[in-house]
């Protein structure tokens, strides 16, 4: 008999064997659509998204999932909960590294994409996602492209995109313009060359017209993490103060070397020439004893026969331009200049003439491109003036300073006319007040970002709608239209005029290498290039660069909830339903390039009617990296990829999904470990054999309940560890349990199946294995269709706890009392305890406090 059961068992015992349950589920949930998402208006939405990839060709490595891997956990369980739940998941196919993979491997870039999303897919398939794939985009699929080159003419028709000819960001090695977003520390963020700047034609978009409600809005973002948010103001940088005009003058000995010969002066030959600068003290005008412009200000090149020493000034500027703009900002670094020989400016303010300098610590690019120096309160301007012997300047007092050294920051004005006395914001106003009425100067604001390059000298990206036709041109130019003959944009861009017929689809190209000219590969296709003008049916041509990686990416979210449409890039009730992304995970490195740029795009698509909220993210939540064994980014370069192909087959993905949710805090990065992956296999293998421990016997029922208190525990716990990303917590919770549950005598049905739901969002294949195993193999049914568990909050009191016991501050006792004990009841034991009264006795007791379910403590004099 004793053998017999002993056989019996064995033989339910079946292994635990991820190869045969996984697929199976897999096959079982796209049979019963369970993952397909519509829009039923009797539950609540919940839309949670992963950034999209683009599709390498090195295909994924087990960094790549963790991110996806948190959502998906999110997202089951909110679906649990009754949501209707949208995670869907695309391929952001354009640009550089799709287009470089493609160049070094001798492929289409079309061709090789493709490849490359079928492996990404696979991939993905096989760690149990619940993505509905009827809803996959591309943003490289015309059907596609088509809504963001309608989302580019509508930014056109408003005037928000124009050409410029300014000198941009040029990657010599990606033969490309740039925008500041694609740097890092002054280099190409994608193959590392030092970036040139390069004065080339170009797209850009006005996103400064933005700038102001990107930076307020924020306040509307309670979900974001600070972090983010604060790279992002800090990135948009605004800042308050002043412009000013310094007047120009010729140096004394030149104006007496000029009425000599009688040629006039400096003012009469130019008028009103003068230097704008922007400052954010304007109190400290006083201690302005020199100017500085940078290399690049145009009045170098226009004064070139007043500079006395233009040769020096001339080499000092075109040596700066070689320098990145990193580097020219470094506070540390020692500063050089070049003084402009022959002229001076007059500081409004006291009228005293001043030097003007060139030097390369001013940027061209931020507010004028010319400063006022202070050296008694500006750091740079303070080692300027050190090394140049130029008049340095107390005009703030500090409440205390040492000698000699730099004050920046706010005090009361001193050494300064009428403004001797004010506090520093005093102080600001009252001289912008002063400016104003002399008409030399006003309020005025800063911003560190700059308007978006928009165009790309590369072939595999999105085609620009636009022609450029010479009728058109001449037509704009000389005025000779009626009202509405042309868009604003079209005005502003005299000559190019927007296509509307969409998409305009990107041509076959035989050569498809960048041209390293300035041109896109597109130049030489005539047939595609040379086309007719839709406005006024003449010859025009096509504008053959193409639109950056990011600009698919600034609105795809809104495409998944309506992929098919083809009368709206989303319609408007299905828009309504879905928007906002609830939640949005992914990388930190976006925060400045990604989640600007969409917010942009997404504040002018509200603003045109196109969707019906004003911030496109509520809730956002960065991913920690996971690093290699060796703690080093995994790269192919360190031979130090693990591929998830691997870890799936070998493991599972259920034991990889759990491994890597329980590696550590999710927004931090952890190298992969091999044997925490073991200890999560581990884990689930005791999942599995506690399901011989279910029983049902009514003799057991006591000591079955016993678990119930740890269980109700950990139903909570999870549920709020998910629901706050800490899911390592989470896990380690249920590890606990299935300890304590594995060392029971027996287990309930119900217990068990607690248990499994909740452990289902991280080990879905497994989960759905063992409900059907204890009894719920009902056709198609799924533990997903099932309710999340509610915890019993009776059941999670703890009945018994540790009462401390002090007096005059140390740990005199410790007694075990109901947890429900009362005030009065707990100061009572604690008095009684032999323990204490040792310490009380013959004393005065001054003060108890008691501190519920924790503490008693006793004052005594
Ligand atoms: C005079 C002054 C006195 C300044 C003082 C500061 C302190 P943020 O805060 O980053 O906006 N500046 C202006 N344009 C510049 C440029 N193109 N390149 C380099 N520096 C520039 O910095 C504004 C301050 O940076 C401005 O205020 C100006 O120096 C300098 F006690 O003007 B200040
Ligand atoms: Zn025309």
């Amino acid at each position: 008999m004793q053998a017999n059961l002993h056989f019996f068992t064995q033989s339910f015992m079946k292994k635990y064997n991820h190869k045969e349950i996984e697929p199976k589920w897999r096959k079982n949930w796209d049979e019963s659509g369970i993952y397909k998402t519509g829009e039923s208006k009797d539950k609540p939405k919940y839309y949670i998204l992963d950034m999209f990839p683009y599709p390498s060709g090195a295909g994924l490595h087990v960094g790549h999932p963790k991110g996806y891997i948190a959502t998906d956990v999110y997202g089951r369980m909110r679906m649990m909960q009754g949501y209707n739940v949208l995670h869907p998941m695309g391929w952001d196919a354009f640009g550089l590294p799709a287009e470089n993979f493609a160049l070094a491997n001798k492929t289409h870039p079309r061709i090789a994409t493709e490849k490359n999303i079928a492996t990404f897919k696979k991939q993905l398939a096989q760690l149990g996602f619940t993505y509905d794939w009827d809803r996959e985009i591309n943003t490289t699929d015309p059907e596609f492209y088509k809504w963001t080159q309608w989302i580019f003419l509508e930014m056109f028709k408003r005037g928000l995109a124009y050409e410029s000819r300014e000198p941009i960001n040029w990657c010599p090695s990606c033969k490309t313009g740039l925008a500041n977003e694609d740097l890092e520390n002054g280099r190409c963020e994608r193959c590392g060359s030092v970036v040139e700047k390069k004065p080339m034609r170009q797209w850009v978009l006005k996103i400064t017209a933005y700038a102001e409600r990107m930076l307020n809005d924020l306040e509307k973002l309670p979900d974001w993490e600070e972090s983010i948010k604060e790279m992002q103001k800090n990135w948009i940088g605004k800042s308050e103060g002043a412009s000013i005009k310094f007047t120009v003058i010729l140096s004394a000995a030149e104006r007496n070397e000029e009425s000599r010969e009688e040629t006039g002066s400096f003012a009469d030959a130019q008028d009103d020439v003068s230097i704008k600068v922007f400052t954010t003290r304007p109190d400290t005008l006083f201690g302005a004893t020199y100017m500085v412009l940078a290399p690049e200000h145009e009045l170098i090149k226009n004064y070139e026969l007043r500079i006395k020493n233009y040769g020096e000034v001339k080499k000092y500027a075109e040596d700066a331009k070689n320098k990145s703009e990193v580097e020219r900002a470094e506070l540390n670094k020692e500063k050089t200049g070049v003084e402009l020989k022959g002229i001076k400016a007059i500081n409004p303010v006291n009228n005293e003439e001043i030097p003007v300098f060139v030097a390369d610590y001013v940027l061209a690019g931020y507010g004028t491109g010319a400063i006022m120096a202070v050296p008694g309160h500006d750091e740079r301007d303070f080692e300027f003036a050190k090394k140049y012997g130029l008049a340095i300047r107390e005009v703030v007092k500090a409440e205390k300073k040492n000698d000699g050294e730099c004050f920046s920051g706010e005090g009361v004005s001193v050494n300064s006319g009428f403004l001797d006395g004010l506090t520093t914001p005093e102080a600001k106003k009252k001289m912008i007040f002063w400016l104003a009425e002399k008409g030399i100067g006003k309020k005025s604001v800063s911003y560190k970002i700059k308007d978006w390059v928009f165009s790309r000298q590369r072939y595999w990206g999105e085609p620009f709608p636009l022609v450029f036709c010479e009728a058109c041109a001449e037509k704009v130019k000389s005025g000779k239209y009626k009202e509405g003959d042309f868009s604003q944009g079209e005005i502003v861009n005299p000559g190019w005029v927007g296509v509307s017929e969409l998409p305009v689809t990107l041509p076959e190209v035989e050569h498809y290498e960048p041209t390293g000219t300035g041109e896109s590969p597109l130049a030489n296709i005539g047939e595609w290039v040379n086309t007719k003008c839709p406005k006024c049916g003449g010859a025009a041509k096509r504008e053959t660069n193409t639109m950056p990686q990011w600009a698919g990416s600034s609105w795809y979210y809104l495409r998944f909830e309506d992929p098919k449409n083809d009368k709206a890039l989303v319609d408007k009730e299905k828009e309504k339903y879905w928007s906002p992304v609830d939640f949005y995970v992914g990388g930190a490195e976006h925060a400045t390039r990604h989640l600007i740029y969409a917010r942009f795009w997404h504040k002018f698509l509200y603003d045109i009617g196109a969707v019906s909220y004003d911030e496109p993210f509520t809730r956002l939540q960065h991913v920690g990296l996971i690093l290699a064994e060796d703690g080093r980014k995994m790269s192919k370069r360190w031979n130090n990829v693990i591929n998830p192909d691997e870890i799936v087959e070998k493991y599972g993905a259920d034991a990889m999904r759990v491994y890597e949710m329980f590696m550590g805090p999710f927004s931090q990065p952890v190298a992969w470990n091999t044997n925490g992956l073991i200890g999560a296999r581990k884990f689930l293998e005791r999942v599995w054999k506690l399901k011989s421990k279910v029983q049902n016997s009514e003799s057991q029922k006591s000591r079955i309940q016993k678990l119930d208190n740890l269980l109700h525990k950990t139903i909570k716990k999870v549920g709020e560890d998910i629901e706050s990303f800490k899911f390592n917590t989470a896990i380690s919770q249920m590890m606990i349990l299935v300890n304590e549950m594995t060392a029971a005598d027996g287990l309930s049905k119900e217990q068990y199946e607690a248990l499994l739901k909740i452990l289902a969002p991280f080990a879905p294949h497994l989960c759905e294995e063992l409900w059907t195993e204890v009894g719920n193999e009902k056709e198609l049914e799924s533990i997903f269709n099932e309710e999340w568990p509610k915890y019993d909050s009776e059941l999670i009191k703890d009945e018994i706890i540790d009462l401390v016991i002090q007096v005059n501050g140390k740990v005199r006792d410790t007694i075990s009392v109901d947890a429900e004990v009362s005030e009065e009841e707990a100061k009572k034991i604690a008095l009684e305890s032999e323990n204490v009264k040792k310490w009380t006795e013959n004393k005065e007791v001054k003060k108890i406090v008691y501190v519920k379910g924790k503490l008693v403590s006793i004052v005594v004099l």
